[in-house]
């Protein structure tokens, strides 16, 4: 550990009451936004998350803390069994860290014995893993919706992240543009994506819950031993929603084997069974909860998070990689064309998809 990362440590770790005594810390996840890091004792169980909010997307980390005890308070109520990534306190009561050297800081207690998968899952990993996204928002039932915090506005406002995306077009330097020119005509092409948006939410039909808003796969800590999915992570966009964003960021993120930033689009495929087990493990939490509409909407919903997220890394390309961390040249336009390859596949299955999971939307 370099000698600042030490120091650094040593100041969150005072300010949150850790003692140190034969931890390691590494960093965590693979999260292109905050920096997280684990802080494992060789010696103990007092394992540790550090995290970083990043306060250029998250302009105020207050928001995020409150969401978090409001979830907490909830679920310490009604569901005191469920393990929830409560947020630790400071030693001065304060639920983050905040300096203008070192940023904003949250930590949470580590659940040992668990691992989280990057790539390919299986169907059974699917359905536990969507279970748990199920089981969050329907343990948070009953809560007062109005009482949580936007924590980022428009966040899944796919005709506001369309309309970023258009003025990105209009002012992109002529090289980006031109490098982007398919994956933009592909997303233009299909636009009519952003029409059925705006008509889906304004169905009374589909809900406003409290939702994750970024269930992806690797969001989930399985067991080691038994390898059903325990709990989820990274709950900093817990804020209202619709169960139609969980379950298309599951869709997009689940049904795929290969990385959101495989520097070849062609391998992007789609995953039958992991679809059905994963529309399965969803629903056997959340079914008796959603209304027709909403069930009905299962493969439409899988659209548009895959073409929101495709124009969200292309916006990003378009204007100069200022959002999303990259490790390459390009490293945006080929998540973009990860998308735009999983968006044709996905439309192409919409048929044989659908029948596989009649039985469940009726
Ligand atoms: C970001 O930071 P991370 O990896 O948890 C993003 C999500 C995207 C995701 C794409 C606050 O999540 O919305 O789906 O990247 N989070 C934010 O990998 O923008
Ligand atoms: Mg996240």
């Amino acid at each position: 550990m370099s000698e600042t990362r030490a120091s650094v440590l040593g100041t969150i770790c005072a300010a949150f009451g850790i003692e140190l005594n034969g931890h390691d810390c590494a960093p965590f996840g693979n999260g292109l936004i905050n920096q997280t890091f684990l802080l494992r004792n060789r010696h103990g169980d007092d394992h540790w998350i550090l995290q970083q909010v990043n306060t250029t997307v998250f302009k105020q980390p207050q928001l995020i803390a409150y969401n978090n005890y409001l979830a907490a308070e909830h679920l310490r109520n009604h569901h005191p069994e469920y393990r929830f990534m409560r947020g630790l306190r400071t030693t001065d009561d304060r639920d983050l860290f905040i300096s203008p050297d070192l940023g904003a800081w949250r930590v949470f207690p580590y659940f040992p014995n668990t691992v989280s998968h990057e790539g390919a899952v299986s169907p059974q990993q699917a359905y536990s893993a969507a279970q748990q996204f199920g089981l969050l928002t329907r343990n948070l039932e009953g809560v007062y919706v109005g009482a949580f915090k936007t924590i980022i506005p428009d966040f899944h406002d796919l005709a506001a992240r369309y309309a970023l995306f258009q003025q990105a077009v209009r002012h992109a330097p002529a090289a980006r543009k031109e490098s982007a020119r398919d994956a933009i005509n592909h997303f233009i092409g299909n636009a009519s994506i952003v029409d059925e948006f705006k008509v889906t939410m304004m169905d009374p039909e589909v809900r406003t819950r409290i939702t994750h808003n970024d269930t992806k796969v690797n969001n989930v800590l399985f067991d080691k031993d038994t390898g059903q999915a325990v709990c989820v992570v990274d709950l900093d966009t817990l804020m209202p929603g619709k169960t139609l964003f969980d379950l298309g960021d599951m869709i997009r993120t689940f049904i795929s084997p290969a990385a959101e930033d495989d520097p070849d689009p062609g391998h992007t495929e789609v995953n039958e069974e992991v679809f059905v087990s994963l529309v399965e493990g969803y629903f056997s939490e959340m079914a008796p909860l959603m209304s027709l509409s909403e069930r009905s909407l299962v493969h439409w919903c899988g659209q548009m998070l895959i073409y929101e997220q495709g124009i969200r890394f292309l916006t990003d390309h378009l204007q100069g990689d200022l959002y999303y961390r990259i490790d390459r040249e390009g490293h945006n336009l080929d998540r973009a064309l990860n998308q735009v390859h999983l968006l044709k596949r996905y439309m192409a299955l919409q048929r044989p998809l659908n029948d596989r999971i009649r039985h469940l939307v009726a």
